[in-house]
């Protein structure tokens, strides 16, 4: 049996803030101050009168009227995150990288019990940040994801083989992971709210609703979860996104904005000795609804003029119903560009 740690920092710009600032204990809220922006993040205190992540501004202020509003400091969560992974790093080198705040830890081949490797993790980044995170224990990625989750801030939890499906049954559809906002939708229409009601269903119902995916989610809930712990997988990405002055559907300024953000992604992939498969871009709509729109390629990408042609390309098929208010661009797919991999020079001589 494998021991999986999922690791996820609390609050983590805010709290960066309420420390940088001496705002411990207040409600603090990042982002959304230009223009008319929406929340990144806020602290616990904030959170408490409903505030949370892409909440437009106007709104969490109408919530918490009291809270301090603080702008994004983007560097200074680099510098945080990467004290955080080199502290993570030097426990195992089997550590996959979620998002800036946020990881999964292989430890099946220590020899110490997860718990006191979360400890150790835990006081090492209390030392080095002054920053509380949340820890899940388990014997796969998503039950480990699931139970860091479970006594948010400053939590550690351990999901065994023996919790398991009743430890699930309670939890909102919305935990499990690869069931995306689309699928969620459709089942509470059905009445499947909780991970009980999508327990009922059978295998080859996932299937056909779902399509092949729909297995994965079969097992998923029922404890089983094959995927591995590595550097490199699909849901690795990065990606670059703006709130647009003005509302628009005029595609030459999304492309402008998409030819910077391409040199800005190669930037980070040559840095990162990395290279991408697909290309995303992302769009919000005056009516707050998100969108998004991918290619993947054959082959490995890293250069800024292909990423800004095959993200033209994507554009160029969009027909935008309504005007824009965000758009972004995103690489995913990455791999190690110092294993050879296909390129597309490889595919032009075959
Ligand atoms: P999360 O880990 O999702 O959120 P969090 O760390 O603020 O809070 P917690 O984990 O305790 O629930 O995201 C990490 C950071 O990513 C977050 O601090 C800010 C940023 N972020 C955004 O900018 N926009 C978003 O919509 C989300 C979800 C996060
Ligand atoms: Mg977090």
């Amino acid at each position: 049996m494998k021991k999986i740690i999922h690791v996820d920092m609390d609050a983590f710009y805010a709290a960066i803030e309420q420390h940088d600032n001496d705002l411990r204990g207040k409600a603090v809220i990042v982002g959304g101050i230009k223009g008319r922006g929406v929340v990144s993040t806020c602290s616990y205190e904030a959170r408490k009168y409903g505030v949370h992540s892409a909440m437009p501004t106007f709104i969490a202020r109408k919530k918490c009227p009291d809270a301090i509003f603080m702008p994004v400091r983007m560097s200074r969560y680099k510098e945080v995150s990467k004290k955080v992974f080199r502290i993570l790093r030097s426990i195992t080198t089997s550590i996959e990288p979620l998002s800036i705040d946020e990881a999964y830890l292989d430890v099946s081949n220590s020899e110490d019990d997860p718990i006191n490797i979360v400890k150790t993790i835990k006081r090492e980044v209390l030392r080095e940040t002054g920053l509380t995170l949340s820890a899940g224990i388990s014997y796969n990625k998503f039950l480990a994801k699931v139970a860091s989750d479970w006594n948010k801030p400053n939590g550690i939890k351990i999901i065994k083989e023996e919790d398991m499906p009743n430890i699930l049954f309670p939890l909102s559809i919305k935990k499990v992971y690869g069931l995306g906002k689309k699928s969620v939708e459709m089942f509470n229409k059905f009445g499947v709210f909780t991970i009980e009601d999508l327990y009922g269903l059978s295998k080859e119902y996932l299937i056909e609703v779902l399509g092949k995916h729909g297995e994965d989610i079969y097992n998923r809930i029922r404890g089983k979860d094959t995927r591995i712990v590595s550097r490199t997988t699909s849901s690795k990405s990065i990606g670059r996104e703006t709130t647009l002055i003005e509302d628009t559907t005029n595609k030459d300024i999304f492309k402008k904005i998409i030819k910077d953000y391409s040199l800005q992604l190669e930037q980070s992939l040559i840095k990162d000795k990395s290279h991408a498969k697909t290309v995303t871009i992302k769009y919000k709509t005056s009516d707050f609804n998100s969108h998004t729109k991918s290619k993947t390629m054959p082959y490995y990408l890293q250069n800024k003029d292909e990423i800004y042609q095959i993200a033209c390309d994507i554009i160029d098929n969009i027909y935008f119903m309504k005007p824009v208010r965000l758009i972004g661009l995103t690489v995913s797919h990455i791999e190690d560009s110092s294993v050879r991999q296909i390129t597309i020079f490889d595919l032009m001589n075959n």
